[in-house]
């Protein structure tokens, strides 16, 4: 099986490069060129797989780009990761949000449809869609609101990604995600600001954490279990769209409390609230029904809310003394990809 990755630079896609790898998947990745070429530093979630695994360089802004890496391989699945995915930065910039996120998923399923219809497509939707919600819990049948210009992005991808189903006939599925963490996550998410925050603290490089709303809540699940239910939607007969959650919910200041009392310290001497990080519009709560994932697809997440806040606290920790520390290094170095004009490492 020969799979393309847009994102795989991301926490999702190189857990996922990881799992098709394991399985004996053949795996590509779409890589976007940067000014700077720091490929050490830029591909740090993925340097132990360089030799495992074939890169392109194309730019999800660019169709012709994304057609000739389409018309070079004869993928069988194609996972579309690859977003702007930080939902305030979606306010910051609303525009470059939607250009990403729309055009790109829009161009990716243009070329498919146009050079390889039989390669199965799996959309990185998102629970940011449900936004202000209809229903509690959220599940497949769940009216959209998204609250963001990210939110509004990913219901179109999903619209898109439905109307090629349905007018063309391609094997196009959405996966309806909750947030899901680990140790790879960026630094701006919630969960990783705390985590790394709460290792410098505890290494007395800080003093303090500014968060925004911490009464928010949300179903935070562990990467690793969620890629592997993207790889399920793809093996089913037919195209269907499914939530991966855990079916738990938790405050931001549930999770402070838990990162801090890792470390023997109490979250209220160090977390103040900075208006700075609050939203235009929030999405106050979000909990995820997977029912039809569980009977379906037979997914069912492993890591526990303790054990995910655990794994990236002992995680930070490792990389504030210095210490070995996700994603691996083992292998940093040993092929630098250079990513030359209009081409491909291959
Ligand atoms: P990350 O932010 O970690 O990774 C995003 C990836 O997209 C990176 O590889 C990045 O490449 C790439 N990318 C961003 N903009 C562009 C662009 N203009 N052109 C080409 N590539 C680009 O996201 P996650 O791995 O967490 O998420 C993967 C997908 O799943 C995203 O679509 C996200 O919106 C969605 N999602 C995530 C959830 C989560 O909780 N993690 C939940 C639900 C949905 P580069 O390294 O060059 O920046
Ligand atoms: P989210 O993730 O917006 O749910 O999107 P994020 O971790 O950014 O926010 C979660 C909640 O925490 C609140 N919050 C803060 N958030 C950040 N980043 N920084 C803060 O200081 C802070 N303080 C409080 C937020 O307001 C929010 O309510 C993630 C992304 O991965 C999306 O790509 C994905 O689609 C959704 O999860 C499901």
């Amino acid at each position: 099986m020969k799979a393309l990755i847009t994102g795989i630079t991301g926490q999702d896609g190189s857990y996922l490069a990881e799992h098709l790898l394991s399985l004996g998947y053949e795996v590509h990745g779409l890589v976007r060129r940067v000014a700077l070429e720091d490929p050490e530093r830029r591909f740090t979630r993925i340097n132990h797989l360089l030799d495992r695994i074939q890169l392109h360089a194309a730019s999800l802004e660019s169709y012709p780009s994304l057609f000739a890496v389409v018309s070079r391989h004869a993928f069988d699945e194609c996972y579309h990761l690859a977003a702007q995915s930080f939902v305030a930065e979606s306010f910051a910039d609303g525009f470059s949000t939607m250009n990403t996120n729309i055009n790109g998923t829009h161009y990716m399923l243009a070329a498919l449809r146009e050079l390889r219809p039989q390669c199965r497509f799996y959309f990185a939707g998102s629970s940011e869609m449900f936004g202000l919600v209809r229903e509690t819990p959220q599940q497949e049948t769940t009216p959209f609101h998204p609250r963001s210009p990210y939110g509004i992005s990913k219901v179109a991808g999903f619209e898109l990604t439905r109307n090629y189903r349905e007018a063309y006939g391609l094997f196009a599925a959405s996966g309806i995600l909750f947030n899901h963490e680990g140790p790879r996550r960026g630094f701006e998410f919630v969960t990783r600001k705390i985590t790394s925050t709460v290792a410098r603290i505890k290494a007395g490089q800080a003093s303090q954490l500014r968060l925004g709303n911490l009464d928010a809540r949300r179903d935070w699940g562990h990467a690793k279990d969620y890629v592997r239910a993207m790889r399920l939607m793809l093996q089913q007969n037919a195209p269907e769209d499914f939530v991966v959650a855990t079916g738990e919910s938790h405050t931001v200041r549930e999770f402070c409390e838990l990162a801090f009392a890792e470390v023997d310290l109490d979250y209220r001497s160090y977390v103040r609230v900075d208006e700075q990080f609050l939203r235009p519009a929030e999405v106050g709560s979000l909990i995820g029904d997977a029912s039809k994932a569980r009977s379906v697809l037979g997914w069912e997440p492993t890591c526990t809310f303790p054990e995910l806040v655990r794994e990236m606290v002992q995680n930070d920790l490792k990389l504030v003394l210095g210490q070995t520390a996700e994603p691996s290094t083992a292998n940093a170095g040993a092929r630098v990809p250079v990513l030359e004009a209009g081409g491909n490492t291959d």
